[in-house]
C-alpha cells in the first residue's frame, strides 16, 4: 500500500468524447508534462479489447514518468493489462472483492459519498476514496447527490490521514477550496479534457492544488 498522497495531487479522469476531437494519447502527454500526476482510463462504451490496447498504449506513453495509469471499473482490464491500479464505484465490483483480485500491490480507489462509505472502502483495503461528486456536473448527469465542501470535510474528518481525493465540477477556481476543505488533490475530467490548451490548464490547476496543500500544512 502507498503511504504517499503525492500521485493525487492532479487526477485526470478521461473521457474522449470531451476531447475537442483530439487524440486522448495526445492530451495525456501534454498534461502529464504540465503537472498531472495521475491517469484514470475511463472507457464506458470500448468492449475488453479495445479498452486493454488503449491501457497498453498509455502505459507505454507514461513508462518511466511514475504517473499510474488506472483503469476504472474494469478490474479485468488492469489485471490483464498490467495497469498499476483500478477505480471502483459503489455499483461496481466490492472494494474487497476488487483487492482480493488485484493482489496487495495494485492501486485500489474507491468513490464514496459518506462516512460510512469511506470506512468500509478503507477497511476492504483502498489505497484512496475520491469524494464523489462534490459538485453537481454535466459531465456525470447519474451521479448522486452533489456532497459540497462539507462533505470533503465530513469524510476527512472520519479518515484520519487517509489518501483523499475528490471529483465531480472541480476546476480552476474552486480546486484551492477543495483541497483546503481537506482533499490531497482533485481529478477532473472536462477542466483538462475539453480546454483549449490542455497543458496550460494543468499548469494552473496544479498551481492551486499545491498552494491549498502548502496552505493546509502550514496554516
Ligand atoms: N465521477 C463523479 S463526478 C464525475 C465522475 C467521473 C465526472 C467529473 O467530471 P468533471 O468534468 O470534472 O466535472
Ligand atoms: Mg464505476
Amino acid at each position: 500500500m502507498r503511504r504517499s498522497s503525492d500521485y493525487l495531487r492532479l487526477y485526470l479522469v478521461t473521457d474522449r468524447d470531451l476531447a475537442r476531437g483530439r487524440a486522448l494519447a495526445d492530451v495525456v502527454e501534454r498534461v502529464v508534462r504540465a503537472g498531472v500526476t495521475a491517469i484514470q482510463l475511463r472507457e464506458k462504451s470500448l468492449g475488453a479489447r479495445g479498452f486493454l490496447a488503449e491501457v497498453g498504449q498509455i502505459k507505454e506513453l507514461l513508462a518511466g514518468t511514475g504517473v499510474p495509469v488506472i483503469v476504472n471499473d474494469r478490474v479485468d482490464v488492469a489485471i490483464a493489462a498490467g495497469a498499476d491500479g483500478v477505480h471502483v464505484g459503489q455499483h461496481d465490483l466490492p472494494a474487497a472483492d476488487a483487492r482480493r483480485l488485484i493482489g496487495p500491490d495494485m492501486l485500489l480507489g474507491v468513490s464514496v459519498a459518506t462516512p460510512e462509505e469511506a470506512r468500509a472502502a478503507l477497511a476492504a483495503g483502498a489505497d484512496y476514496l475520491s469524494v464523489s461528486p462534490v459538485f453537481l456536473t454535466p459531465t456525470k448527469p447519474d451521479a448522486r447527490r452533489a456532497v459540497g465542501l462539507e462533505g470533503v470535510a465530513t469524510i476527512r474528518g472520519v479518515v484520519g490521514a487517509a489518501p483523499l481525493l475528490a471529483i465531480g465540477g472541480i476546476d480552476a477556481r474552486n480546486a484551492r477550496a477543495v483541497v483546503l476543505a481537506g482533499s490531497d488533490g482533485v481529478a477532473v475530467v472536462s477542466a483538462l479534457m475539453s480546454a483549449p490548451d490542455p497543458g496550460s490548464a494543468a499548469v494552473v490547476l496544479r498551481r492551486e492544488v499545491d498552494a491549498g496543500l502548502a496552505q493546509r500544512r502550514s496554516p
